[in-house]
């Protein structure tokens, strides 16, 4: 490890790995460092969810599956605890009975951490949190190109009389201003619609489609500069459904949907999105009950992990 002025991940022989309080990765909590430069963040809400409910319990499911997360990323060749200081912020505290009063309450938390020159990586919670967490990075930085990883557009309008639910968050996003309308990508996505229209809504949205077939077509590099083009240099909102993996890789989510991408899809085109101005990210709806043997806390760990090192890189500073 290379010596520098951030307090990274616990080092105590006397303490193995699987012991002890989870923070995220085993980094400090915000309260122990003076300033964070990236801020894990749970977020404990589900009740945008529209099928199977438990995602309120995903936070503490990721952090205990961090555990393993190690200093040095080999293809990236750095240490992306020592680049930048990242610590774990806690959860938003929010009730399950008020989405209003939840989206409320999850934005002006991440609007506090914005404001001090802090980056957030969200750990969900149900898609629903994006929005608010949407809100407070673009007061920050301007409309956004979102980079959306998911099986499902989510951009949904109402639904059971809701308009602020786990499929919406990026359509009210789009009409809120939030979204650099020419630079926003899904990836991964699949599965059913309502209606056919919704591909063209959701094209009006802002967003270009790349689907989940077509991993099976291209190459994941040409994947990475079809995004690439797409996002620009806009500043960047990265989020990840993980139910953008298929239910083999990741059994433990809200609305799983067959033939999806493998995790190492998704951490190959994780990998070659170097350089980005990413001032965001989200790895949403792990839904713990559902997951045995861990595979899907494992994924959602190291996606956040992924996320975090590309955010610390050096051309990602400030
Ligand atoms: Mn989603």
């Amino acid at each position: 490890m290379p010596d520098n002025q951030f307090i990274g991940q616990r080092d105590d022989p006397s303490m193995p790995r699987y012991a002890g309080l989870a923070t995220f990765a085993l980094l400090p909590r915000i309260e122990d460092v003076e300033h964070a430069d990236i801020a894990v963040l749970g977020i404990p809400f589900d009740a945008g969810t529209s099928f199977r409910p438990g995602a309120r319990f995903g936070p503490s499911h990721i952090r205990e599956n961090s555990r393993q997360l190690h200093p040095y990323h080999q293809v990236h060749e750095v240490y992306p605890f020592a680049a930048v200081q990242v610590a774990d912020a806690g959860d938003v505290g929010v009730g399950p009975y008020d989405i209003g009063q939840a989206v409320a309450t999850v934005e002006a938390h991440a609007h506090t951490l914005v404001e001090s020159g802090t980056r957030i990586v969200a750990l969900g919670g149900d898609h629903t949190i994006a929005l608010p967490l949407l809100r407070a990075a673009s007061r920050a930085h301007g409309p956004l190109a979102v980079l959306h990883f998911d099986a499902h557009l989510d951009t949904w309008d109402t639904l059971y009389g809701a308009s602020v639910w786990h499929g919406s968050p990026f359509r009210r996003a789009s009409e809120e201003g939030l979204m650099e309308l020419e630079h926003c990508q899904h990836v991964g996505i699949r599965g059913g619609i309502y209606h056919e229209s919704e591909l063209g809504d959701d094209h009006d949205l802002g967003f270009e489609l790349i689907h989940s077939d077509d991993y099976q077509r291209r190459s994941v590099d040409d994947i990475t500069a079809q995004i690439r083009r797409r996002l620009g240099d806009c500043p960047v909102y990265v989020s990840v459904d993980i139910d953008v993996l298929d239910p083999a890789f990741a059994p433990a989510t809200g609305t799983p949907e067959v033939a999806g991408l493998s995790t190492r899809e998704l951490f190959t085109t994780l990998r070659g999105l170097r350089g980005l101005h990413i001032v965001g990210a989200d790895v949403v709806e792990v839904a713990p009950a559902y997951d045995s043997a861990a595979v899907t806390g494992l994924a959602a760990a190291h996606a956040a992990w992924e996320l975090i090192t590309l955010m610390g890189l050096p051309n990602q500073v400030g």
